[in-house]
């Protein structure tokens, strides 16, 4: 696994000085809890070999560190964010809110609602803030980070074949006849 939390060694140059930046994909969540959900996102971004960071990073209880961290994103070299929370889960569209960078929300299933509650609370956004909503749980988390990968692999022809060939893998995978499980 790559580095959830790393100082990457991301560089750009600002005049003659090297200047560290961010990997390109931020994956925020709202709780420790959510990780195991998220981690999916991590992984998938693993198997594709995309850099990137995990932070926690709560709506509720650390709102200034969701401000300082959505205003910030763009100067710090992130180019799309990954947004999972579960519950009254506001993270991702109160992110969207501070930055103009591409934000991908994932659901987080919840225990009292299944992640019905976290799927509107993200899905419902007012027209000119947009969160580009995945399924809820794993499924939306692998999902989030692929559209992040095809986001990027825009400007990166590798990325672009690698992202084919993780479909491709995919698609030699699935057997043309169900086999009895025992
Ligand atoms: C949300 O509340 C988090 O995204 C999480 O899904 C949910 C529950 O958080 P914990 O009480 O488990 O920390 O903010």
């Amino acid at each position: 696994m790559a580095f959830p939390n790393s100082a990457t060694g991301y560089f750009c140059l600002e005049g003659d000085n090297r200047v560290q930046t961010s990997p390109p994909i931020a994956i925020v969540m709202g709780s420790q809890s959510d990780w195991p959900t998220m981690r999916f996102a991590a992984e998938t971004l693993d198997a594709l070999k995309i850099d990137y960071e995990a932070r926690i990073v709560s709506a509720h209880r650390t709102p200034h560190r969701m401000v300082s961290f959505a205003t910030n994103a763009r100067e710090e070299g992130f180019q799309v964010i990954i947004a999972g929370a579960g519950g009254a889960a506001h993270l991702p569209g109160m992110i969207a809110s501070m930055t103009t960078l591409p934000v991908f929300g994932v659901p987080v299933e919840s225990k009292a609602l299944r992640g019905e509650d976290s799927l509107l609370s993200i899905v419902q956004m007012p027209g000119g803030v947009p969160v580009g909503t995945l399924a809820i749980g794993k499924p939306g988390a692998i999902n989030a980070a692929l559209l992040a990968a095809s986001v990027l692999s825009l400007m990166d022809e590798d990325l672009a074949e690698r992202l084919a060939d993780w479909r491709a893998r995919q698609t030699d995978s699935v057997p043309e006849f169900p086999r009895d499980n025992d």
